[in-house]
Order: C-alpha cells, then structure tokens, then sequence
C-alpha cells in the first residue's frame, strides 16, 4: 500500500478538470488547517505537498494519483481568518460543481482545526457533503498541540457542531507531527482500495 505517489497536475479553472479514471478522494478544508501536512505524513513524504505557515492564496485543484488505485485531490483552502460572502458562494459553487462534475468521489476528508471551533464554511461544507450523499470524515487537525483534555473536549464540541458524528468511526483527532490517527485512516483507505 502505498507504493507509488505521484503529484499529477494543479488545476486552476473548473473546466480544466479532468474526468477521473480512478476513484476520487477529496481533501477539504479552512486554509492552513494542515491539508498538505495531512498529505505529506499519511504518505511518509516530506515534500510531496507545499506546506506554508502563512496562509496561501493558491486556489488550485491538486491531483495526487496513489498506486493506480484513487486520486487523492487537495481542493484549495478557505476562508482563514474572516468569511466574505462572495468568497464563500465561490467556495460552495467550487465544490458543488466538483461534485457533479466527477461523480467518483468515494470518500471526502474534512479538515477542522482541533484548536478553533468549525467555521461557517467548515458548517456550509457539512451540509454540501451530506446533501450530496458523500462518505465523509472529519479530521480534527493539529492534535499533538492539545493536552488531554482539551482532546475530550474538541471532541464533544465536535459532535455538538455535527450530531451526526462518531468517534474513530468518522471523527479522528489527527496529527501530522505525532502521526495521531493514521493508522485509522490508512485502514479506512486499505479497505476502500486495496482489498477488493
Ligand atoms: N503542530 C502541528 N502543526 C501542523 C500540523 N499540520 C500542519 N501544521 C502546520 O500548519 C501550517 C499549515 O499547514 P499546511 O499543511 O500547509 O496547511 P494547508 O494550507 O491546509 O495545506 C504549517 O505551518 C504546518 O507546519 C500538525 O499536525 N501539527
Ligand atoms: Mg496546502
């Protein structure tokens, strides 16, 4: 598992986007929430994704194919600190028409900080993913910079945020520095990919 991670292309504009060959997980989430991070420890890589401490402006589509098997794709990050109305229509019409466009996305990994309560974004995209249908977790990021009960905490914030929600089911704390729920998603990657 695991063998072969290639970084395919950045896409830039929703027409440019190709229809997928392999099945699609989608990677969303706030800028800076640890995207690339996510990316570079769940592959061992260390620069296979950018990582940036200041929040990035890019808003490319970035295609990661893993062993033949799925694309992994980093949607571009939004709203860091203040959410605009225009950027969040942008934001929401980017993700709906990705969804209708590849109808392939078996799995879709939100990122939530563990430090700051969900956004209005990180809510608006809770609905987009149940409205579509989509299999979806949510990763609470940055883990390692939580004291234990701070960890209880975020977790039933969490659930007060998004009922739905179930503890190492389809909510992990994770951590790109300590590895915190890695071997939770690369068993929920193995059964999706490399056992049928
Ligand atoms: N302590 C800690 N810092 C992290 C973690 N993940 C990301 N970061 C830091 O957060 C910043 C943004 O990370 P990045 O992966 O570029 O976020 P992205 O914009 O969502 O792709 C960088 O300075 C990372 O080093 C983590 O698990 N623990
Ligand atoms: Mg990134």
């Amino acid at each position: 598992m695991f063998e072969n991670i290639k970084f395919i292309r950045s896409v830039f504009h929703l027409k440019d986007i190709p229809k997928p060959s392999l099945p699609v997980v989608i990677l969303c989430g706030r800028s800076n929430v640890g995207k690339s991070s996510f990316i570079n420890s769940l592959f061992n890589k260390k620069n296979l994704a950018k990582t940036s401490s200041s929040p990035g402006k890019t808003r490319s589509i970035n295609y990661y194919n893993v062993d033949d098997k799925f694309y992994l794709v980093d949607l571009p990050g939004y709203g860091y600190a203040k959410t605009s109305k225009k950027e969040q229509e942008y934001w929401g019409k980017l993700l709906s028409a990705y969804i209708v466009k590849v109808n392939d996305i078996v799995l879709a990994v939100h990122l939530v900080d563990s430090r700051h309560a969900p956004s209005e974004l990180d809510i608006s995209l809770n609905e987009l993913l149940r409205y579509a249908d989509l299999p979806y977790i949510v990763l609470l990021s940055k883990s390692d910079k939580l004291n234990q009960s701070e960890k209880s905490k975020v977790i039933k914030n969490t659930k007060q945020f998004f009922p739905e929600l179930i503890q190492d089911e389809n909510l992990f704390l994770y951590s790109s520095e300590k590895g915190t729920g890695r071997k939770e998603i690369l068993s929920r990657f193995s059964k999706l990919f490399y056992l049928s």
